[in-house]
């Protein structure tokens, strides 16, 4: 099994195939240079202000010689208005999430990640991890996509992925042959389902990798990234009724209530 890649003018239904079948799928060309140059433009604040983790801990999550920032849609207009609701992710998830959450989905976690030279590679997990409620393989509950905002490749640390390991047991262990390095031009999106097992790779260059991490939930669990906090009201107003449902400002048939007057 390997990674399938698709161009950017590819039929949803072949994507979705592979989703089904490998777990995760690259998509190609999607977006430009100018539109990658405003992301970086726009984060470079709070990437400038993010401290880069210097002394690696084996037994943390996130490796040393990363960073990352979250919060993106208060953050970034361009990834709010291009990346957030992008067509090829909304049928992607429409296939994969709305037949287990009839009122929609959201985002479950944006974020901007870095890394550097002499990372270590990330331990292998599942974005569906939390929901410890579901045995695996879990029902669909996630599914994740990674913006290439630079190239992605072997060694600069390009995703690390194990295909078809969605549909493996708790507690089955990848071989190193079943672990694959995303590697991807940037402009691509990797997507990838809530089940796979899946972390940033090792970074042997001399580059940084930097990508966008948007990962899409059903609309009735708790998101991963709080939203009602990340997002001022003021800022709020200023993005589409598409994109504030898809950070879950919209309820949920009775869920997510309030009283606009407090
Ligand atoms: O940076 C990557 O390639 C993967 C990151 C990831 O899986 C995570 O931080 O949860």
């Amino acid at each position: 099994m390997s990674i399938p890649t698709f161009p950017a003018d590819s039929q949803t239904s072949d994507i979705v195939a592979a989703l089904e079948e490998s777990g995760c799928a690259v998509v190609s060309g999607l977006i430009d240079a100018d539109l990658r140059a405003s992301i970086m433009d726009e984060l470079a604040p709070a990437m400038a202000k993010t401290r880069v983790i210097q002394d690696d801990d084996p037994k943390q999550f996130y490796p040393g010689h990363t960073r990352r920032v979250s919060a993106l849609a208060a953050r970034s207009s361009a990834v709010a208005e291009n990346l957030i609701a992008h067509p090829v992710s909304t049928s992607v998830c429409d296939e994969f999430l709305l037949p287990n959450s009839e009122y929609g989905y959201q985002i479950h976690v944006s974020a901007a990640l870095e890394v550097g030279p002499g990372a270590r590679g990330q331990v292998l997990h599942r974005e569906e991890d939390s929901f410890t409620f579901f045995e695996e393989p879990r029902p669909n509950i996630i599914v994740a996509s990674m913006w290439a905002i630079s190239d992605f490749r072997a060694d600069n640390g390009g995703t690390l992925i194990v295909p078809g390991s969605h549909k493996w047991p708790k507690d089955r262990v990848a071989t190193e042959e079943e672990i694959f390095s995303a590697e991807m031009p940037a402009g691509s999106v990797l997507f990838w389902m809530g089940g796979l097992l899946h972390g940033a790779g090792s970074n042997t260059s001399e580059d940084w990798r930097y990508g966008v991490i948007l990962t899409y939930s059903l609309g009735w669990v708790r998101q991963e990234e709080n939203q009602y906090l990340d997002v001022p009201k003021a800022r709020l107003a200023e993005l589409s009724p598409e994109v504030r449902k898809l950070l879950g400002f919209e309820m949920y048939s009775a869920l997510g209530f309030h009283d606009p007057s407090v």
